[in-house]
């Protein structure tokens, strides 16, 4: 089995037995609430479930003294008033005669995880534990923790199993100042915290808290510190913070084993973190930790207090560890300026420290937007009066959120992956299946005649494999799929697969073409003109909706998809997807009497990333081309510090991923790169292997879309100088509309026009000699309901743009966006 469950009702025996409105907020519900709604989903059944031991006094002698054990031990048989009298001597502790025998349970509980993990028993696991650990010290109990179970962990995994370097990732919302404290000083293991921070008003009110505390001694650069200055923290926010800061440092580490301090006070509805991280998340986060330490992960449960929030993301984690695809994040993927101020601070401080910081433009932190104390309101008082009016009101929200979101209603899918073409020599785990179902030849051939390359070169049964495979991802059959593709036909198969994607129904559709693959020179950022859709089919027929292009699909046996005239929507294959997202569409909604639309749709269908050996250029936000870069640390730089943030904020529905003639990926690249493209799309991935390759690629390619960690990158080897201002360069000019690139705050000079960067992307233009009305339409995925108009500069046309002559220059046209 994939992943372990570790838990034992015991852990939920310790309770208050006194008034500390700070206190209870710890109680045995939450074990008993998450586990129960594991058992609900079906999950708890998926994993192999451990009853945890208690852990040993030597055991615990890893971290604490021998005084504080013996003190512990003595709670057991004290009254209810000594128990009190003793907590009190603690910040934010309640004991109760239970607490040692679930202390020690908890810690168990940690050590069989990586126990189970580092023996191979199980790839990954979760501990659902009580009390929690992180707060806790070698000699003190603190902020409801008693034993520090993931420091006992590490040192246990270290002492037993030999490892020589850990990561923690510690997400609870609280500064795990415990785990600091142990490791602060120690470059074996790297601590990464992120934590509600308020410039020092929040708890545990720490000046080690903040990001400028980077280690001790030979551990300097091993304690990372990402301190939240504001509440209402998000989705984009922890993914920015992923991606810009612990990934990179994670990378370049290279751990041998992840351990998580879980707690889900990070997330949405939780009265002390006050954040407004949604349960999925989670999902996201556990996926990208398991492209790391090859895939050994281990979480164990820290905090987490909304009930409801706190089961929902537990489930998501453990949905993630087994494998299965995570709901796409809510939310625009814009970064909340103070946490790129935050964001900025910390790869500031921990500069130094990193090769990967070191090459790229780390301009000097500027005054945080939120440093100045005066009219900020002062911190809620947990468990005070004003704390449960928001409690309450966050709860309402959560509420709403979850049912809006009918996160309750997405359906695990279990990656099955396909393969046709090179599966001879390879020996696959036996719940990949080989797919050798081919579509209908009539169907085949009808798109096979859009292109001679494919008409002349492709036998149709190739090709008719690829569809079939296609096919099945958009029915929700296969999550993801590898197909070969031979050289000669390689880029009209991908443009085959686009169209097909994009006629079945795909809303938002990334491509990622490695190699000599161009994009197909009709395709626009909007999809095809309708006209060039199925031209062989007669019966092809384009309306716009409202919600973007329902149609026919034209060749083939199809028609049963046809949605009806009155019918809002494709018959859409995974329809929970996207209900939360604004459409371009609607958020950009130029007054059409002002435009006449001709017959593209607003909404942008594609991006296409073409990664190949020569230029980096940015043709529009919807079409970027870069460099392949020539070392493991320019490659992970790429990946995380421009594809990823490009997915994420694009939030395709799937992806297509090719790997064309001389696409020069070594096999571990093209399985890291294929890891984290599966996370922002559901895992729908197709994958096209140019033949030339290696079976081994393919094999692997179909393990880590099966959702396997992908193999080993090898030695970290810094980026080139010219890798780094390749990148630099398209980050520039891609930022004004990625807000996910950004790893800085605003620096507040920037002129209006450059609100939307030096381009937006030009649908019309104005014809000859009324050139100066030029309307354009900035392309951007954030909300800009709050402002009223929008300047933007236009960007020379691209050639597929219809139009005479194309754009003359850059000139500025004003829109006021419909509400
Ligand atoms: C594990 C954890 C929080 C303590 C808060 C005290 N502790 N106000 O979340
Ligand atoms: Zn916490």
């Amino acid at each position: 089995m994939r992943t372990a469950l570790v838990y034992h009702e015991d852990m939920t025996a310790p309770r208050l037995l006194w008034e500390d409105p700070e206190c209870e907020i710890e109680c045995p519900e939450r074990l008993t609430t998450a586990m129960g709604l594991l058992q609900q989903r079906g999950l708890e059944q998926r994993c192999l479930r451990l009853a945890a031991r208690e852990a040993s006094e030597a055991e615990l002698g890893l971290v604490h003294s021998p005084e504080y054990v013996v003190l512990l031990r003595g709670t057991q048989a004290l009254g209810t008033e000594e128990l009190q009298a003793l907590s009190g001597q603690y910040d934010a502790v309640y004991f109760h005669p239970s607490t040692f025998h679930s202390a020690r349970l908890a810690v168990g509980a940690g050590l069989q995880l990586v126990d189970a993990v580092l023996t191979g028993a199980v790839h990954n696991g979760l501990a659902l534990v009580r009390p929690p650990g992180h707060h806790s010290q070698r000699a003190a109990a603190n902020g409801f923790c008693v034993f520090n179970n993931v420091a006992i962990a590490a040192k246990h995994a270290q002492q037993k199993h030999g490892l020589h370097r850990i990561l923690i990732v510690d997400w609870d919302i609280h500064h795990g100042q415990g785990t600091q404290y142990i490791f602060e000083d120690d470059p074996s293991v790297l601590y990464f915290s992120w934590h509600r921070y308020e410039h020092g008003r929040f708890w545990p009110y720490l000046q080690e808290s903040d990001a400028v505390a980077v280690g001790q001694g030979q551990g300097r650069g091993f304690t990372v510190n990402l301190p939240w200055n504001q509440v209402g923290m998000g989705n984009a926010d922890y993914m920015a913070a992923f991606l810009h800061v612990l990934l990179p440092l994670a990378f370049e580490f290279d751990p041998e084993l992840v351990l998580v301090s879980a707690g889900f006070d990070s997330a949405i509805g939780d009265p002390e973190g006050q954040m407004q991280a949604t349960p999925e998340c989670f999902a996201h986060l556990t996926q990208l930790l398991q492209v790391l330490a090859s895939g050994r992960v281990c979480a164990m449960l820290e905090g987490g207090y909304n009930l409801e929030s706190l089961s929902e993301s537990v489930c998501m984690t453990v949905q993630a560890l087994l494998g299965d695809p995570a709901p796409p994040l809510s939310g625009p993927m814009v970064p909340h300026c103070s946490a790129l101020e935050s964001i900025q601070s910390v790869r500031a401080a921990q500069v130094p420290h990193w090769t990967s910081l070191q090459q790229q433009d780390l301009t000097p932190v500027l005054s945080p937007s939120t440093c100045t104390p005066e009219g900020r309101p002062s911190p809620l008082l947990s468990g005070g009066p004003e704390f449960k009016v928001a409690a309450a009101q966050a709860t309402a929200a959560l509420s709403a959120l979850l049912d809006q979101m009918h996160l309750r209603r997405t359906p695990p899918v279990r990656t099955a992956v396909s393969l046709t073409g090179l599966d001879a020599a390879l020996a696959l785990p036996s719940d990949i299946l080989h797919q050798e179902g081919s579509a209908l030849k009539e169907e085949t051939q009808a798109w096979a005649r859009l292109h001679e390359a494919l008409a002349k070169d492709e036998p149709v049964s190739a090709l008719g494999k690829v569809l079939y495979l296609l096919d099945r991802i958009l029915d929700g059959q296969e999550s993801s799929s590898v197909a070969a593709t031979r050289a000669p036909a390689a880029a009209a198969t991908l443009d085959m697969a686009i169209r097909c994607s994009l006629s079945r129904g795909a809303q938002r559709l990334l491509c990622v073409a490695v190699g000599q693959l161009d994009r197909p020179p009709d395709l626009t950022d909007d999809g095809y003109a309708p006209c060039v859709m199925c031209p062989s089919s007669p019966a092809s027929l384009w309306v716009p909706r409202r919600n973007g292009w329902v149609g026919q699909r034209g060749p083939g046996n199809n028609a049963r998809r046809v949605s009806s005239t009155e019918g809002q929507h494709f018959q859409h294959p995974y329809p929970q997807t996207l209900p939360h997202l604004p459409t371009l569409e609607g958020e950009w909604a130029v007054t059409h009497t002002h435009v006449s639309m001709g017959p593209l749709s607003l909404k942008r269908r594609t991006l296409w990333l073409n990664i190949r050996g020569k230029e980096a250029a940015a043709l529009s936000m919807f079409h970027v081309s870069m460099p392949l870069p020539g070392t493991t640390g320019g490659f992970l730089n790429y990946l995380l510090a421009l594809v990823l943030p490009l997915a994420y904020g694009f939030q395709p529905d799937l992806v297509l991923l090719a790997l064309g003639p001389a696409h020069g990926l070594r096999d571990p690249q093209a399985a890291l790169l294929a890891a984290l493209l599966r996370a922002p799309a559901g895992c729908r991935v197709l994958a096209l292997v140019d033949e030339e390759s290696t079976p081994q690629l393919a094999g692997v390619l179909a393990q880590v879309l099966h959702g396997e960690a992908p193999p080993c990158l090898g030695p970290f080897c810094v980026a080139s100088p010219e890798d780094m201002q390749a990148l630099m360069h398209l980050r520039g000019q891609l930022e004004p509309q990625w807000k996910l690139l950004q790893v800085a705050g605003e620096t507040g000079n920037k002129a209006p026009a450059d609100c939307l960067g030096p381009w937006g992307t030009a649908l019309l233009q104005s014809s000859e000699g009324r050139g100066a009305h030029v309307l354009g339409l900035g392309c951007c995925p954030e909300p800009v309901h709050s402002r009223a108009t929008r300047i933007v500069r236009l960007f020379p046309a691209p050639t597929s743009l219809p139009g005479p002559g194309g754009l003359k220059s850059a000139r500025v046209g004003v829109f006021t966006p419909q509400k």
